[in-house]
C-alpha cells in the first residue's frame, strides 16, 4: 500500500541525522518516522480523514515539520499559512478551503476562536499556553508512533498553497503528490545532493521554497539540515563552517555580504549557494563570487509549479539568468497575444508543461482554465527570453506583482484595502527598488476631500487588516494618478517617478531607511 509522496521521501536509514538545531537538538530519520506517526494519530483523533484540508499557521519548528509529514501520512491536504497573516486574512482561507482543522500558535489562538466556531473548523494549537484548545504537540507525544498510512496515489492532493491573485482574491494552488515528488527527485539529482550534504535551513516553512524545495530535497537524498527558526546573517555565518548548502532569497545574500565575517575561509566547506524566489542582482552575484569564490546558483520557480529552471551545478552559472528548464519540464517563450513561439533572444510570455505543474486552483475552474493554453501549457505570467546558450532570462512580469524579500504582494489587494479608507479616493500600489528587500511596497494616494491626507492615520487604519509585509513602506500623497488614454493608471510612470525613493540615484548618498 503506497503513500506516494511520503514513501518517496522516506526510506533513509533510521539512524541517519535529519536535523540539528542551534540548541543542539538532533533528530534522526527514525525520529521523523516516529513523530510523523504520532502526529498522524493525533490528527486522526480530531476526525481528520483522507482528503480533508488541515490549515496550519504556526511558527517554524521541527514539530511543524512532523505535523506536515503526519498530514501526508493521514492522507490530508496540508495548507500552510504565513505567520504574518491577520485574523481577517486567515478567515478568508478558512472560508475558501473549509479545512477540518486549523492548527494555530497558542499565542494567537484566542482571536481565531470565533471564525473557527462560525465556520465549524476545529481549532487546535501546536504547544499550549493554557488555553482550552487541544495541544497537538501534547496529543502527539501521548499517541502511538505506529500509524497505517493512508493510501495516496500520484494524482491525489498533498497540499494547497494560496497565492494572491491579480484580482485581489487569493487562489489555492492544488499540488499533487506527484507534483512534489517529481520536483524533489529532479532537484536532488540536478543539484547533486547526497547523504553528505548539510543544508542551512533559514527560510520560512509556509512557502514552496522552505517547505518543499529545501526539506524534500534534503529528505529524498538522505542529507541533513541545520534547522534555524529564521534568517539571521550572524547565525548563518556561525553555522556555515559545518554546512555544505544554503538556499535563500536574494535578501539573504545581500545581508550576508554586509557582514565582514563572510570570506573564503568561512565558506570553504560549502558546496553550493542557491538563490531564488526573486531576481538576484548581477552585482550581488559578482560581489559574492569575489568574497567567497562561489558563483551563486540561481533558479526560478513558482508556487503553481515548484522549481522550473535552474543554472547548472556543473557548467557555467550565468549571472542574471535562471538557467535551463529542469529535466522533464518543457518551457517556451511565446507571444502573449497570439501564443506563437518566439525566436531566441525575443522577449515573451513564459509557458511551461511538466509533472511539476499543479492540478489547478481550488474550486476555481474558470480561473484555472484561463491560465492554461489549449495544449496544456501553463501561462506563468512572467516575461522572459532565452539566449543563444539556452539560458532563460526573466525580464519582467506580465502580472502586476511585487516581490519584497521573497514574499509576493499583489498590489490589487493592498489597493482594495487602501481604497476602503474613508479619507482615500483612490490608490495605486507599486514596487520600487529597495537595497535590502529588492523591491519595497509604495502606496500612492489621492485624497477623498480637498484637504491633505493624514498619511500616518491611513497607515494605522490599514495595519490590522493586512499582513505587515504587504503594508506600504511609504505612503505618498498626490493630486491625481497618471492615466493613459484608456483611463488606466500608468504604474510604469509612477515606478519611474519614485524609483530612487530608497536607493538615491546619486550613489554618494546613503540609502533612506
Ligand atoms: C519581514 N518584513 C518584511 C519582509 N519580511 N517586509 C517586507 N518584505 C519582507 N519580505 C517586515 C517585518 O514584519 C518587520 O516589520 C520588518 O519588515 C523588518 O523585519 P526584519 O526583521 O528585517 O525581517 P526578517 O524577519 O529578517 O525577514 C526578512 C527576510 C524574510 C529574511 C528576507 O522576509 C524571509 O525569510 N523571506 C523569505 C520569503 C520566502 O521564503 N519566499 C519564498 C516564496 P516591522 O519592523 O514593522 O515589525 S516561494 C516562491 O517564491 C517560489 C516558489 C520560489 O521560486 O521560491
Ligand atoms: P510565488 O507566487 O510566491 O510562487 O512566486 C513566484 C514568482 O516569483 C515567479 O512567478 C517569478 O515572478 C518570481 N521568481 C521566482 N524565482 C525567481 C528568480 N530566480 N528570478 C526572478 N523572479 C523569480
Amino acid at each position: 500500500m503506497k503513500n506516494h509522496l511520503f514513501d518517496g521521501l522516506m526510506g533513509r536509514p533510521p539512524g541517519a541525522v535529519l536535523a540539528t538545531t542551534p540548541a543542539h537538538e538532533t533528530m534522526s530519520y527514525g525520529d521523523a518516522l516516529d513523530w510523523s506517526g504520532r502526529f498522524a494519530n493525533a490528527l486522526a483523533s480530531l476526525g481528520v480523514q483522507p482528503g480533508d484540508r488541515v490549515a496550519v499557521q504556526v511558527p517554524k519548528s521541527l514539530d511543524a515539520v512532523w505535523l506536515y509529514l503526519g498530514c501526508l501520512r493521514a492522507g490530508a491536504v496540508f495548507l500552510p499559512l504565513n505567520t504574518a497573516y491577520t485574523v481577517g486574512e486567515v478567515n478568508y482561507f478558512l472560508r475558501d478551503a473549509r479545512p477540518r482543522v486549523l492548527v494555530a500558535d497558542p499565542v494567537g489562538a484566542e482571536a481565531l476562536r470565533t471564525p473557527c466556531a462560525d465556520l465549524h473548523v476545529r481549532l487546535a494549537t501546536l504547544g499550549s499556553d493554557g488555553g482550552p484548545e487541544m495541544d497537538l504537540s501534547m496529543a502527539a507525544a501521548q499517541a502511538p508512533s505506529q500509524f497505517e498510512n493512508a493510501v495516496r496515489g500520484a494524482e491525489d492532493l498533498a497540499a494547497i498553497l494560496y497565492t494572491s491573485g491579480t484580482t485581489g482574491r487569493s487562489k489555492g494552488a492544488m499540488l499533487t503528490h506527484e507534483n512534489l515528488l517529481s520536483n524533489a527527485r529532479t532537484l536532488a539529482e540536478l543539484w547533486q545532493f547526497s547523504e553528505r550534504d548539510v543544508l542551512i535551513h533559514a527560510l520560512p516553512i509556509f512557502h514552496v521554497h522552505g517547505l518543499f524545495v529545501a526539506i524534500h530535497t534534503v529528505m529524498i537524498s538522505g542529507a541533513s539540515m541545520i534547522f534555524l527558526p529564521r534568517f539571521s546573517s550572524d547565525v548563518v555565518l556561525d553555522e556555515m563552517r559545518r554546512a555544505t548548502v544554503l538556499m535563500g532569497v536574494p535578501t539573504f545574500y545581500t545581508r550576508l555580504l554586509e557582514s565582514e565575517k563572510l570570506d573564503r575561509e568561512r565558506a570553504s566547506s560549502m558546496r553550493v549557494f542557491i538563490s531564488g524566489s526573486a531576481p538576484l542582482l548581477e552585482d550581488t552575484f559578482r560581489q559574492f563570487e569575489q568574497r567567497t569564490g562561489h558563483r551563486i546558483l540561481e533558479r526560478y520557480g513558482m508556487t503553481e509549479a515548484g522549481m522550473i529552471t535552474s543554472n547548472p551545478c556543473d557548467g557555467e552559472r550565468r549571472a542574471g539568468t535562471v538557467g535551463f528548464p529542469l529535466p522533464g519540464v518543457r518551457l517556451r517563450v511565446v507571444d502573449a497575444e497570439s501564443g506563437a513561439p518566439l525566436a531566441v533572444g525575443h522577449i515573451g510570455s513564459i509557458e511551461i508543461r511538466g509533472p511539476n505543474v499543479f492540478a489547478g486552483y481550488w474550486e476555481m475552474p474558470e480561473r484555472t482554465a484561463e491560465e492554461f493554453r489549449g495544449d496544456g501549457y501553463f501561462v506563468t505570467g512572467d516575461l522572459g527570453r532565452i539566449d543563444e546558450g539556452g539560458y532563460l532570462h526573466i525580464v519582467g512580469r506580465g502580472k502586476d506583482l511585487i516581490i519584497s524579500g521573497g514574499y509576493n504582494i499583489y498590489p490589487k489587494e493592498v489597493e482594495l484595502a487602501l481604497d476602503a479608507d474613508p479619507d482615500v479616493l483612490e490608490s495605486a500600489v507599486i514596487g520600487v527598488p529597495h537595497p535590502d528587500l529588492g523591491e519595497a511596497v509604495v502606496g500612492v494616494l489621492v485624497a477623498a476631500a480637498e484637504s491633505e491626507l493624514d498619511l500616518s492615520a491611513v497607515a494605522e487604519r490599514l495595519a490590522p487588516g493586512i499582513a505587515r509585509f504587504k503594508q506600504p513602506r511609504r505612503l505618498l500623497f498626490v493630486d491625481s494618478l497618471p492615466r493613459n488614454a484608456m483611463g488606466k493608471v500608468q504604474k510604469n510612470v509612477l515606478r519611474e517617478l519614485y524609483s530612487d525613493l530608497f536607493i538615491p540615484s546619486d550613489s554618494n548618498k546613503e540609502p533612506i531607511s
